[in-house]
């Protein structure tokens, strides 16, 4: 596969998130977010780390733009951390926040890469996570005023936006099975969390609209492509019910304006939805975007299965508890996620169906390996790269279809701060070592410039 397959416009970038990346969390006036608080929840995260230095991306971004530079880059999709900008969630912007981002996306322009701004990639302010978080509804207007203070703020640097960064884990996640913060578990009532998350977006993009004519702006949801695992009534049924909590519950609202009347009615929320999520607030949700972000990482293949036994975690997939996640046999990535790249045409497909002149991207894929370090010092992980071409070919295959696929960014730059998993699972084309904060290509990262250059890919193996 080389890049000459893809189309000649077709962006190829990297991204990441402030928390995961940045440290410096008590700099700058920067106020608590969410991830600040749950980090320090005895339990919650595998090693027992929060990412106050993480990368250390904050003091050291000079660095990291010339590496996105070096490798090739068109594009590199970054998140703003709300509480750098608000600290305390509404206010007049903190300077010192915004100068940050102004600096980081002047300094990407002068290397030829374009700065991708998501909004929110799940560091909430505390202070509105104190007020009821995305459980209230006042937390989508409090998302629609920081959105116009970055869109004022950064609207002459920047014209690609993504408002959200995967609803249905700051949602599911965050309020269901409490995996990640505010660590919540208010069973399917974290649907609610959902449709304000949604109608945060809606209203986030008016005021982007109204504040930067020029801006092109865009969501992005985790989508997973859903199989049953045989062909039983039971199993059809698990992969509806998993397809619509992972999927349709957002793809429908945000593309059609209507939810999913089967995955409400599987939730228990039909009533809620009724009162709650009124014609206005669809209307909003889907008006024009100008493409749809996906990240695909993985498939699921489903079953029935019996009732979860007494005292069992919390479920991401509430009401849908006696689904069972099936293992295949199919090569898996640390995480414990099957690779399949033929899913990641199955979930543009689906998208594709509902909007079929919507741009779309593929905003993350990567895949987390553990390290082996070679006899000359290099890393070398030629699984990923493995991964990253499978899905690359993926990618060609899809827009050889007709699907209106224009980019793919690698999840990540650089290895960071795995969320639960703490500094754990690496995902990086970059190794951070994070005794010295040194950064050293892998050779996945070797073969992706060579890649992005179009010279014929270094041998992986
Ligand atoms: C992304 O989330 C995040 O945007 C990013 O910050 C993060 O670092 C990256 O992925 C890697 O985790 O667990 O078997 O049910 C991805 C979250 C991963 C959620 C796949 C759904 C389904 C597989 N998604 N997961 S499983």
């Amino acid at each position: 596969m080389r890049r000459s397959d893809l189309p000649d416009d077709f962006v190829i970038g990297t991204a990441t998130a402030s928390y995961q990346i940045e440290g410096a969390t008590h700099e700058d006036g920067r106020g608590e977010s969410i991830w600040d608080t749950f980090a320090r929840v005895p339990g919650a995260i595998a090693d027992g780390s929060t990412g106050d230095v993480a990368d250390d991306h904050y003091h050291r971004s000079a660095e990291d733009v010339s590496l996105i530079g070096d490798l090739g880059f068109d594009a590199y999709r970054f998140s703003i951390a709300w509480p750098r900008i608000q600290p305390n969630g509404s206010g007049s912007p903190n300077r010192a926040g915004v100068d940050f981002y102004r600096r980081l996306a002047e300094s990407l322009l002068q290397r030829g890469v374009t700065p991708w701004a998501t909004l929110y990639h799940w560091d909430l302010p505390q202070a509105l996570e104190d007020r009821g978080g995305w459980m209230h509804r006042d937390t989508a207007f409090r998302f629609a005023d920081y959105a116009a203070h970055v869109a004022d703020q950064l609207g002459d640097l920047v014209s690609d936006w993504i408002t959200l960064n995967e609803p249905w884990c700051s949602s599911f996640l965050g309020y269901a099975s409490g995996y990640h913060a505010p660590g919540s578990r208010v069973g399917s009532r974290a649907a609610h969390a959902a449709h304000h998350l949604l109608l945060g977006h809606g209203h986030a993009l008016e005021a982007l609209r109204a504040t930067d004519s020029a801006a092109r702006v865009g969501t992005t949801l985790n989508l997973s492509s859903v199989q049953p695992a045989g062909d039983s009534e039971g199993d059809a049924d698990a992969a509806r019910r998993i397809d619509g909590l992972s999927n349709r519950l957002f793809l429908d609202p945000v593309l059609r304006g209507a939810y999913p009347a089967d995955v409400l009615d599987d939730l228990g929320e039909t009533a809620w939805f009724a009162e709650n999520a009124t014609d206005d607030d669809l209307k909003r949700i889907s008006a024009p975007i100008d493409f749809l972000g996906i990240n695909y990482y993985s498939r699921h293949t489903v079953a029935s299965g019996s009732a979860p036994a007494a005292g069992a975690p919390a479920s991401a997939y509430p009401g849908s508890e006696h689904v069972r996640f099936v293992k295949t046999g199919a090569p898996v990535t640390q995480m414990g996620w099957e690779i399949h790249p033929d899913g990641m045409v199955d979930v543009l497909r689906q998208a594709n169906a509902l909007a079929p002149e919507l741009p779309l991207y593929i905003t993350e894929n990567g895949a987390a390996y553990p390290d082996r370090v070679d006899a000359d010092g290099g890393i070398d992980d030629p699984q990923r790269a493995e991964y990253l071409e499978a899905h690359l070919e993926a990618a060609r295959d899809a827009v050889a279809e007709g699907l209106p696929l224009r980019g793919y960014f690698i999840w990540s730059l650089m290895d960071n701060w795995e969320w639960a998993w703490g500094y754990s699972r690496r995902f990086g084309i970059v190794h951070v070592d994070y005794e010295t904060q040194k950064r050293t290509p892998k050779r996945s990262a070797r073969w992706v410039a060579d890649f992005l250059r179009d010279a014929v890919p270094a041998g992986r193996a």
